[in-house]
């Protein structure tokens, strides 16, 4: 497919989704999409609503750090309104997403790295970032934005780290953002509707981990933590096996592959 604009009639033409990409908003520039999907999902969104821009003047990380995404990179975010139960999966169905459009899009052997992160050759090229309201037993509502370094030069910029790459760096030609758009959008829809069927979707994350069995350091606000990355609970936290023989569940952090 030939380089195309991004319109939403471009992105849902022929689709096959029935839920992911009912509605799709472009923005050739925004804030952050994730704040957008908030707003949108706040007025009452159509399931499966999307939220694409051009780029971000705003994007954001976790813990209030950076996302940036200029033109050439890719910015969405999905807004959803799952059970409660499934609030974990979601960075399962993301990255699991992310990892095979690249594989079949831009054919690329792509990576997952404990809890959001997509790399190639061991250097980050997507960030997913999961936020969500919830009230009782409901999610009022949850958002599952991906940043992908597509068709950029990462050394342009210096707010991103000399651990990061992108495809167009990868691959040495560009990638067609439109297909790989349109590739996200089906395979969250297959994985995210795949999840009241069993653990497959966890699974098959938990295997493609590249993480487990590392020796790792986990970062945890002002805490580090050392050992083994010995395996991930169906609710996606690390099991962290240390020196002393224990075994300590950690929800969130930042992993450094220590060799
Ligand atoms: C992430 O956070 O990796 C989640 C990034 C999610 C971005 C998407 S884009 C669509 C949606 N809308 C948003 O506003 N956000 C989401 P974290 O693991 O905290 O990593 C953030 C760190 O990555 C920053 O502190 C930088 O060091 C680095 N960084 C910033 N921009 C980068 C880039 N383009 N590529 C690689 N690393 C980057």
């Amino acid at each position: 497919m030939k380089k195309s604009s991004l319109s939403p009639t471009a992105i849902t033409d022929n689709l096959g989704t029935r839920l992911i990409g009912q509605r799709v908003i472009y923005y050739p520039s925004l804030t952050s999409t994730n704040d957008v999907a908030k707003q949108k999902a706040q007025q009452g969104a159509v399931e499966g609503t999307i939220i694409v821009a051009g780029e971000q003047t705003a994007g954001r990380g976790r813990m209030k750090r950076g996302w940036l995404s200029p033109r050439g990179s890719i910015a969405l975010s999905v807004i959803l309104y799952p059970e409660l139960a499934y609030l974990p999966s979601l960075i399962m169905v993301a990255s699991l997403g992310v990892a095979h459009c690249l594989e079949k899009v831009a054919g690329l052997k792509p990576q997952i790295k404990w809890p959001n992160d997509v790399l190639i050759s061991e250097k980050k090229v997507c960030g997913i970032l999961i936020e969500s309201e919830v009230k009782g037993k409901r999610a009022d509502y949850a958002i599952i934005g991906i940043g992908i370094n597509a068709n950029i030069k990462p050394s342009d910029f210096p707010e991103i780290p000399p651990t990061a790459t992108s495809l167009s760096h990868e691959l040495g030609r560009d990638t067609p953002q439109l297909d790989m758009i349109r590739c996200l959008l089906a395979e969250i829809e297959r994985l995210y509707l795949a999840l009241p069927s069993g653990d497959a979707v966890y699974q098959e994350w938990r295997d493609n981990l590249v993480t487990l069995g590392k020796k790792v350091q986990v970062r945890t606000g002002e805490t580090t933590q050392e050992g083994i990355a010995e395996s991930v609970a169906s609710d996606g936290s690390l099991l962290l096996r240390q020196s002393d023989g224990s075994l300590t569940k950690i929800v969130a952090g930042d992993v450094t592959l220590r060799g």
